[in-house]
């Protein structure tokens, strides 16, 4: 079984991703062969700084390490040193329907908030995603549940490719987990936690000192009334079960039960320190690696040479199929 993920070095990771995806990454590595991709093509669909995003892929591939990837378990690198994604990408686009891309909910998300330029690779963001994976023949695709939609024209496009030019890939699944799967602001239950919200007080990052994070947790919006249950009216004590119970790889039953005489404060205090305790050891690995840039690069350039020898017969195959390029 192979398993394939992608994640974007823009800006800081935040609980959401690490709840959402980067745990599912380090258990894949147990489930199957794991391959990982830090998508700085993807980083450039929107304003970037040239100088910061090899700065920021150094930054979010470190993060994953310290979170847990071996890379002599899986296979870690970054999306532009193997072309072939971008070759792949450009193949799929002759069947991806431009009416399926226009309903995308990210790229109406993201477009709007564009201020300069609403680039042409936002709105092919999810065929360079949907390259990424069918390029390695995956079956399944952790990520967290905002991508459902993507996973689903990704599944389309390896279909409608595989009816228009025959069997080349494999339909992947996504495989996005049961808690923890849309993490939300802590000041607005109602949005998802984002690099990408108004304000830095409801999103908790990987990298927060000991104080913001307890700081945070007990800023955190909670509902009127009281009672520390899961329920519609209640988002935000709901998503602070949800944390709590995705870091101690618990139910969010258990948690309502053994939190169920509580008052909030004393609830966004235990939650707060969880959290803290769970982020302190994968700070001080980042701390560790992060000063080590030389053994970052040696890590991505080792990985995207396996990434090629996978990539690689696959797009040879697939531009055959399609008559593109000299005969092989
Ligand atoms: P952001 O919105 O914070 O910029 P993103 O989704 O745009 O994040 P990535 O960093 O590439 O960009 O996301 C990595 C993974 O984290 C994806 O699988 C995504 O589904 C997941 N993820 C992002 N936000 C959340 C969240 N609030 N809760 C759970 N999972 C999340
Ligand atoms: N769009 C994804 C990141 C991503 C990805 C992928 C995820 C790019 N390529 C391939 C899974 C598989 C996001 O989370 N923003």
């Amino acid at each position: 079984m192979r398993i394939f993920s992608g994640i974007q070095p823009t800006g800081r990771k935040h609980l959401g991703n690490y709840i959402g995806a980067i745990v599912q990454y380090v258990a894949g590595q147990d489930r199957g062969e794991a391959i990982y991709c830090v998508v700085d093509l993807h980083a450039t669909t929107v304003a970037f700084a040239p100088a910061e995003l090899r700065e920021l892929t150094y930054d979010t591939a470190a993060i994953l390490l310290a979170a847990g990837l071996d890379p002599t378990r899986c296979l870690l690198f970054r999306q532009s040193d193997v072309p072939e994604h971008s070759e792949l990408a450009w193949l799929l686009t002759s069947v991806t329907a431009y009416g399926d891309l226009q309903r995308m909910t990210q790229f109406k998300e993201k477009s709007a908030k564009q201020r300069e330029l609403v680039t042409a690779g936002l709105f092919l963001y999810p065929v360079l995603m949907a390259a990424d994976v069918l390029a390695y023949q995956a079956d399944e695709v952790p990520v967290g549940d905002d991508q459902r939609q993507h996973l689903e024209l990704m599944r389309d496009i390896a279909i409608r490719f595989n009816s228009r030019f025959g069997e080349q890939f494999v339909v992947p699944d996504a495989r996005i987990p049961e808690v923890g799967a849309r993490i939300m602001d802590l000041q607005d239950p109602t949005s998802k936690m984002s690099s990408t919200a108004a304000s830095e007080e409801g999103v908790i990052y990987v990298l927060d000192a000991t104080a913001q994070i307890e700081r945070k947790f007990k800023r955190a919006v909670t509902d009127s009334g009281e009672g520390v249950y899961r329920a519609p009216d209640k988002p935000g004590i709901t998503n602070l079960i949800d944390i709590l119970a995705a870091v101690r790889a618990a139910s969010p039953v258990e948690i309502e039960r053994e939190f169920s005489g509580a008052g909030y404060g004393q609830f966004k205090g235990a939650v707060a320190s969880a959290v803290i305790d769970y982020l302190a050891p994968v700070k001080q690995r980042y701390a560790e690696l992060r000063g080590d840039q030389a053994a970052l690069e040696a890590v991505l350039s080792e990985g995207a040479a396996r990434a090629r020898a996978i990539a690689g017969p696959t797009l040879a195959k697939v531009r055959d199929a399609m008559g593109v390029g000299a005969p092989r």
